[in-house]
């Protein structure tokens, strides 16, 4: 074995990136500044405060949408190459049509980019992160399919106003919560509850969506912007419980339909859904006396249309489960769920987080990334967010111990594994509204103090310690002991 080493530690490859990352309605504020239209995380909260943990909203968040420069201060001080940040819809087009552009929304985009470009910082750029302009929602929102058409007239908007600036873009962040989260379980806005349906329907126009945007950037704006365009897929890992062959069928099964739903149309040689899916799918439907299958099938031409619409493999990993197979009667009520058909456990010894659904384990990570070199052919991966939850500790060892061991595992991975990952990121930059969480957990490198109205932030150890890494490009072992606040 021949390594870089830093002492006798591995070390990331030279042009490895690092960076850290926010979204739109978490942190910007400003709901309705200066010609902002309404989105469906504005309404949601505004309607049903109860329905978020503390009966919080976006309405200010972070105020970055005044507090920008210090966001970029930041973002200095801990040396990261690149900002990831998505772009509110209703900011830059208030009634989520392309009739108006709101040049106050333009404006703030355009600041922020020139001073991160100052800084020598890239900025790399999210269109979608949850927050649908809520006309578009009044209308069905995603499981519309003509809204595929909508997010191209926005994504080209995008595209030519930032992208001679702009070099990295990532179309939607985890589809799998949009239509999952959105119009399954009624867990994100718009909380519709229609699990085995309107989830389905959601994935299609998304997919199309995601390819029209990555179209439409090839042909008119490549040849001159030179960028590059992907999409964020979250994923957990999914490993078997027992040493069953029915478990591990079940655990695979798992990966296929949640991560290789959206995956294996793009990034697979041979397009379209997995094979697994639309069996199950189609085979329960007849079952459940439906007139054709549930989940509505591409064309060939659009299968062709959407495989191969990436120039890089967006990931989302926080936690892994252990899943087993689990028997549902045919007469269940359908659902994702029962389409799925496996029991999802944790370990009790993985060691926990504020987050109910957050276990730390590192070796998840490195499986994950071998699974998705494995079955698409190894892509450029670009892991666009991992992190930590806890309550907002200063001394936040937590993340410290999180981070040390997915930073490992990552970095075995790359160099024990090859496996082609680029980049990664820190989610996040900042204490955040965590959706239907409000204020009540934390991912923050940098502290959020929501109660000054001058939101200050303040560095927490994690941020000395992310620093560090991005510094020497190596996780020194006892680095944690140097770094108490
Ligand atoms: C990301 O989603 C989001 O992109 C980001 O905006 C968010 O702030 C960050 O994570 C931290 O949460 O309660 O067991 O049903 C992460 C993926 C998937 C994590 C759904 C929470 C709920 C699991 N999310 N999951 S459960």
């Amino acid at each position: 074995l021949s390594f870089e080493t830093f002492g006798d530690s591995l070390r990331f490859p030279k042009n490895f990136k690092f960076g850290v990352a926010t979204a739109s309605y978490q942190i910007e504020g400003g709901w309705n500044a200066s010609g902002k239209g309404e989105n469906i995380w504005d309404r949601l909260t505004h309607e049903h405060p109860d329905w978020v943990k503390d009966h919080q909203n976006g309405d200010v968040a972070c105020d970055s949408y005044h507090l920008w420069k210090q966001d970029v201060e930041m973002l200095k001080y801990l040396n990261v190459t690149f900002y990831r940040f998505s772009l509110s819809w209703s900011r830059i087009l208030p009634s989520g049509f392309s009739n108006y552009i709101n040049p106050d929304g333009v404006r703030y985009y355009n600041d922020l980019i020139n001073e991160l470009l100052k800084n020598g910082i890239e900025p790399m750029v999210t269109l979608y992160h949850w927050d649908l302009p809520q006309p578009l929602q009044e209308v069905g929102g995603w499981p519309n399919p003509l809204l595929a058409k909508y997010f191209e007239d926005y994504a080209k908007i995008a595209f030519e106003l930032f992208g001679d600036r702009v070099k990295t873009w990532i179309t939607f962040n985890e589809p799998p919560e949009v239509c999952e989260s959105g119009y399954a379980e009624g867990a994100n806005a718009p909380c519709y509850k229609s699990s085995g349906i309107g989830d389905y329907m959601c994935g299609k126009t998304l997919l199309l969506a995601h390819a029209r945007a990555y179209h439409i950037y090839d042909k008119l704006y490549r040849p001159k912007q030179k960028g590059k365009v992907g999409i964020t897929i979250d994923a957990i890992w999914a490993e078997p419980k027992t040493n069953r062959i029915k478990d591990i069928k079940a655990a695979e099964r798992q990966m296929q339909m949640d991560l290789g739903w959206w995956a294996h149309p793009i990034f697979s040689k041979s397009g379209d859904y997995p094979e697994i899916m639309k069996n199950r799918i189609g085979n329960l439907s007849k079952a459940e006396n439906f007139s054709s299958s549930r989940l509505p099938q591409f064309t060939e031409n659009e299968i062709r249309f959407i495989q191969g619409s990436f120039d890089f493999f967006g990931l989302n990993h926080y936690s892994s489960w252990l899943v087993s197979d689990l028997k549902i009667p045919v007469n269940a009520p359908v659902s994702h769920w029962k389409d799925v058909s496996v029991l999802m456990q944790q370990d009790p010894k993985w060691k926990p987080s504020a987050a109910t659904w957050l276990k730390v384990v590192p070796w998840g990570l490195r499986k994950l990334l071998n699974w998705i070199k494995k079955e698409y052919n190894n892509p450029p991966v670009y892991i666009t967010e991992n992190g930590f939850a806890d309550f907002g500790e200063l001394n936040d060892f937590g993340r410290l111990d999180y981070l040390k061991g997915y930073l490992n595992a990552l970095l075995k991975a790359i160099l024990l594994d090859g496996c082609n990952v680029k980049a990664y990121t820190c989610w996040s930059l900042m204490d955040n509204m965590e959706w239907r969480d409000g204020y009540t957990l934390k991912f923050g490198l940098y502290y959020v103090n929501f109660t000054n109205p001058k939101r200050t932030r303040t560095e927490k150890a994690s941020a000395e310690f992310y620093k560090t890494i991005i510094e020497t490009r190596t996780i020194l072992e006892d680095l944690e002991q140097v770094i108490v606040l």
